[in-house]
């Protein structure tokens, strides 16, 4: 059994936890706390599992894999039913990059060791944190909305089915609604957040669903 470096707000962790619950693989589950003691996932013994220190990582086989877009695609080919990509390869494109632009283009920019680095080191105060934070949340949602508005959808983000756009999707918005983001000018994300937010892949896997979460 594949065992899960987690933490349960990490939203790239929670990508993964997805992933494994829509493809059914039972897998054991370590939380990583990315606070306490100033960070787990900076601890000596967690860097020899994962040098790249942040979560989430996969170990399958004695073999650790950093990066939830690289473990989700593990995951896809090794348990290639139920899939999380679509047979063509137009659409196939299309999911992953929507998955880049919420992995690469929107996320890394309001990870925590960012916002860390912006409030202790450039000395920046909270309310500059937050509007930094929010306003990369608002430059990646317009223009996830504009794909999804071109491309008509409001139930998945791409065709007619669950797909690795949506495993990202969800967690995103989930770190904006923490954020208190108004999230009024992007109707079909919110309406494509309720449609996933309804299945157990998604719901079973929240943050507050898992055993090291805390209020
Ligand atoms: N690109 C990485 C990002 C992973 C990442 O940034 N994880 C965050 C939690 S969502 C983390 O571990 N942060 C710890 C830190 O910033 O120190 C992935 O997709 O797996």
């Amino acid at each position: 059994m594949p065992t899960l470096y987690s933490y349960a707000r990490s939203s790239a962790a929670w990508r993964v936890r997805i992933a494994l619950a829509w493809k059914a693989v039972a897998v054991h589950t370590v939380p990583v706390h990315l606070l306490h003691g100033g960070g787990e996932q900076h601890s000596p013994p967690y860097r020899a599992i994962n040098p790249q220190g942040l979560v989430p990582c996969l170990l399958d086989d004695g073999v650790a894999i950093a990066q939830s877009v690289a473990i989700c695609e593990y995951l896809e080919e090794r348990y290639p039913q139920p899939a999380l990509l679509p047979r063509g390869h137009l659409e196939r494109a299309q999911v992953r990059s929507l998955v880049h632009a919420i992995a690469c283009d929107i996320h890394p920019l309001n990870n925590l060791r960012v916002l860390q680095y912006l409030k202790a080191t450039l000395g920046r105060s909270p309310q500059e944190v937050d509007d930094w934070y929010r306003h990369w949340i608002h430059v990646g949602f317009a223009s996830l909305e504009a794909e999804f508005t071109r491309s008509g959808s409001q139930q998945y983000c791409v065709g007619g089915a669950v797909s690795m756009a949506d495993v990202f999707l969800v967690p995103q918005v989930f770190n904006a609604r923490r954020l208190k983001i108004d999230l009024t000018d992007y109707p079909r994300i919110v309406a494509i957040d309720a449609a996933l937010s309804k299945l157990p892949a998604f719901a079973d896997t929240a943050p507050s669903k898992q055993p090291d979460f805390v209020e």
